[in-house]
């Protein structure tokens, strides 16, 4: 490419700049030049392996919390904002990452906007979420989605602070450029229905007679960690431990078993004690939550230690495997339901498993 150019006469040279010059006048530019950094033979991600401690960051947040209210800053978070990607509020090139924190008594005001959410809970008890008229209390560990355009506010009826991590597709529907937003008229959104509501009518196994699938998201919109979790143990018991991922269970839409909105997947993972996983790569970039626990992540080169709470990221395509003594339970979410519908998801697996 450029080593040939230099062996070329010196008057192509020069035409060619001339028709570069020109082209650029008409808001146009030559492929061949670009070619290989447009079309690259495998995923050149832009994000970085990385980790937010959260011990540190729990302490950033509580000082937060102390210069500003929830209802001031709407929504209290701090964005985890990657290496390679700082200034864009992007965890990976696709999604957005933040932790949120609620002081006791405060509000953050009902809106809505077309970006899908998602909470993992990490702290505090008497936190709540309300979505589409009904409010749900969080638990540490529960799983909680707001799908695109449901009105959802939280608040914090404890005593202490509750804090979780916000996991949104503003990227994706920024690439798309179809963001709106709305704010709701009133701090809080009237509560229709009564809290467990969604998971009588659509998430325990039975459904309303006749009941015919609508939209895009799950209708059950809070996943409570103690019911993930006895799955796992009682998976583990069962012997079922993936060599690459543990026992590592989906969440979904219990209407048709896909992912629990569009665009985002999320899981939830037990790795055993003593475990050492095999090679695993997808082109899904992955953010990881700790649960509990700790344990290290090879990413690449990267040697990531992390501890319950600790937020960490595996760029697409990036080889990871898991190592811990204890055993550790990681909650992460990543892209992959929006990259299955568009066709362009892959994972490789190393090794074999015995
Ligand atoms: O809780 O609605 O981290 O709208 C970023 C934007 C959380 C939320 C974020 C949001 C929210």
């Amino acid at each position: 490419m450029l080593s040939a150019q230099t062996s070329l006469p010196p008057e192509t040279i020069a035409k060619r700049n001339e028709l570069y010059r020109r082209l650029d006048t008409v808001a146009a530019t030559p492929l061949w030049n670009v070619m290989a950094r447009l079309v690259t033979p495998q995923p050149q991600p832009l994000s970085a392996p990385g980790k937010w401690e959260y011990d540190r960051m729990r302490e950033l947040l509580l000082e937060a919390g102390e210069l500003i209210t929830a209802k001031e800053a709407e929504r209290r978070v701090l964005i985890l904002e990657n290496t390679g990607l700082r200034g864009m509020s992007q965890i990976t090139q696709s999604l957005y990452a933040g932790l949120q924190m609620i002081l006791p008594g405060e509000i953050a005001p009902s809106h809505r906007h077309a970006a899908s959410a998602l909470r993992f809970v990490l702290e505090g008890e008497g936190g709540y979420t309300a979505v589409d008229g009904e409010r749900i209390f969080m638990e540490v560990g529960d799983f909680i989605i707001t799908p695109s355009w449901t009105f959802h506010d939280h608040g914090n009826h404890g005593k202490e602070p509750v804090i979780w991590l916000d996991g949104l597709d503003v990227p994706i529907v920024n690439l798309f450029a179809t963001s709106f937003a709305q704010s709701y008229p009133g701090e809080q959104q009237a509560i229709s229905r009564p809290e467990g509501d969604a998971r009588a009518r659509y998430g325990s196994g039975l459904l309303p007679i006749e009941h015919v699938a609508g939209g895009s998201s799950s209708p059950v919109f809070h996943y409570p960690y103690k019911v993930a979790k006895a799955s796992l143990d009682a998976l583990l018991r069962a012997g079922t431990v993936d060599a690459w991922h543990g026992v590592k269970l989906q969440y979904v839409n219990p209407l048709n078993g896909d992912y629990a909105m569009p665009t985002m997947a999320a899981y939830l993972q037990l790795l055993p004690r003593d475990f050492a996983s095999l090679p695993y790569r997808s082109t899904d970039s992955m953010v990881f939550c700790v649960k509990d626990g700790q344990g290290e992540s090879i990413v690449g080169e990267q040697v990531i230690s992390w501890k319950r709470g600790d937020v960490f990221v595996v760029p697409s395509w990036s080889t990871v495997t898991h190592r811990t003594e204890g055993e550790a339970v990681l909650f992460s979410f990543s892209d992959r339901a929006a990259q299955k519908k568009l066709g362009l998801w892959r994972e490789e697996k190393e090794g074999t498993s015995s």
